[in-house]
């Protein structure tokens, strides 16, 4: 695996999340598209939010690919991802009526599972039950219909095209969930009405996306994936149970897409130079102070979906670092650094303390990482605006030593460099 800015020459290049999400991953993966050939969706549904900025038009993504902005660039939801169609059709009439023609090159898995609205009501009422212990999901049905894959009572796509079998299953899924969450307003026959007409419109879309996927890369295109939420939101390796209901990391792509590991050549890591979270669970490195306060004003920390405000915090390492282990990044992209451009110091998390001695992994035991002291570095800020740099030479010498410890501290080379909203505003180390 080699670092060239850019996509892979040959095989599969990844771009994931490394902290708690909204790291920029749309944007990079956007800029990442002029080149694809496809761009694909592995997993999460329209619980993501991907903010591409194109000269004047602002595009935001949930559950269609960020590919999509590239004319030439096919887009593939792929099995792993969960479909809630009306919103799918909603967001492509969004990007339409922005300018794009998605036609002939926007597919979907037949084997991706269904989010029905069932799936979203039951989203707020699980987070009711919780109360103060809520998640803060983006009630998008996200962690019931995982909940449905699991048990095997899900619908897939392409249960759609029997449709006797579908409303058979469909009934079944919706009366199971009234055994266990009791009366809710839910019309199920006016629902399987709208849905047949929804599984007409579809057709055109669905694919084997198995075979596509294969064909694509034993044919030499370029085929990017791009990831949803990040690291420390997955099933398994996340701040469990304050995680999404998918595999974030890099298993998630192989799964996700049905591709073996060895077409995979390049897995970018995606670093905010600081740390944000939204919804609830810990965050080590949040600052509850005018540091918090400037980072979510000056870095507009608000969530895409939800438009929730973000929490926010000091770069986290120690999350870098556990993420590179488990995702074998093989170069970053440190995004909105310029947002740090006005602090006098900064500062990173360098490791997690418990009664005096440093941990050496990141705590599986929520209870453990509710008592860590955090070791920090401080560093001289930059106090230049950085937003027309477009090399590293270019940027203040600060800023410069900021990133290279970042390097120092995970390992990684750092290929790009976000110093702005712009799909310029991109710093490239080649
Ligand atoms: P869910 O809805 O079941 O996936 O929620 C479970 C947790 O995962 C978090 N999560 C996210 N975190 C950051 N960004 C996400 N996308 C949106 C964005 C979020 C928004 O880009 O801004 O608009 O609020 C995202 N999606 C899920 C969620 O906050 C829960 O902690
Ligand atoms: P994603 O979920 O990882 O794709 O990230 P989001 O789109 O949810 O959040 C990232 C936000 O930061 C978006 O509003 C982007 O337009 C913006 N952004 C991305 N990179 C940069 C950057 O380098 N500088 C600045 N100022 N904003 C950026
Ligand atoms: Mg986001």
């Amino acid at each position: 695996m080699s670092k060239s800015a850019g996509m892979s020459k040959q095989g599969v290049t990844v771009v994931l999340g490394a902290q708690w999400g909204d790291e920029g991953k749309g944007k990079l993966s956007d800029i990442l598209s002029q080149e694809a050939d496809v761009c694909a969706r592995c997993q999460g549904g329209n619980n993501a939010g991907h903010t591409i900025v194109v000269g004047k038009t602002k595009y935001d993504f949930h559950m269609l690919p960020s590919g999509l902005v590239n004319q030439h660039c096919t887009s593939v939801v792929g099995a792993g991802v969960v479909v809630h169609v009306p919103s799918f059709f909603e967001e492509l009439q969004n990007l339409e009526n922005k300018g794009l023609d998605c036609t002939g090159r926007l597919f979907v898995s037949d084997r991706a599972h269904l989010v029905f609205d069932v799936h979203q009501i039951i989203d707020g009422l699980k987070e009711l039950e919780l109360g103060r212990g809520s998640i803060g999901t983006t009630r998008k049905g996200i962690g019931p219909t995982y909940s449905s894959k699991a048990s095997r009572s899900g619908l897939r796509v392409h249960h759609l095209y029997n449709f006797e079998e579908f409303a058979e299953k469909f009934r079944a899924l919706v009366a199971n969930k009234h055994k266990r969450y009791g009366v809710f307003d839910y019309d199920v026959e006016a629902e399987l009405v709208r849905y047949k007409d929804l599984a007409e419109k579809l057709k055109p879309y669905v694919i084997d996306s198995v075979y596509f996927m294969n064909k694509a890369i034993k044919s030499q295109q370029k085929v990017l994936v791009e990831g949803a939420n990040a690291l420390m939101l997955d099933l398994d390796w996340g701040t469990y149970p304050y995680v999404t209901s998918s595999n974030t990391t890099i298993g998630g792509v192989c799964t996700g897409l049905g591709i073996p590991p060895q077409t995979i050549t390049k897995v970018i890591g995606v670093v905010k130079a600081y740390t944000t979270r939204v919804g609830g669970g810990p965050f080590p490195t949040e600052q509850l102070n005018h540091i918090g306060e400037y980072l979510q004003t000056v870095g507009f920390e608000v969530g895409v979906t939800t438009g929730r405000k973000r929490r926010c915090g000091w770069l986290d390492m120690v999350v870098v670092n556990y993420s590179t282990i488990i995702n074998g990044y093989t170069s970053l992209n440190i995004t909105k650094l310029d947002i740090l451009d006005q602090l006098d110091e900064i500062k990173i998390g360098v490791a997690y303390k418990v009664d005096g001695k440093v941990l050496e992994g990141f705590p599986a035991n929520l209870a453990l990482l509710e008592r860590v002291e955090v070791e920090y570095e401080t560093l001289p800020g930059w106090k230049t605006d950085i937003s027309k740099c477009r090399t590293f030479e270019e940027m203040p010498v600060n800023a410069q030593k900021y990133i290279r410890r970042i390097e120092e501290l995970c390992g990684v080379p750092v290929e790009w460099i976000g110093v702005g909203v712009d799909r310029d505003d991109m710093v490239i180390i080649p």
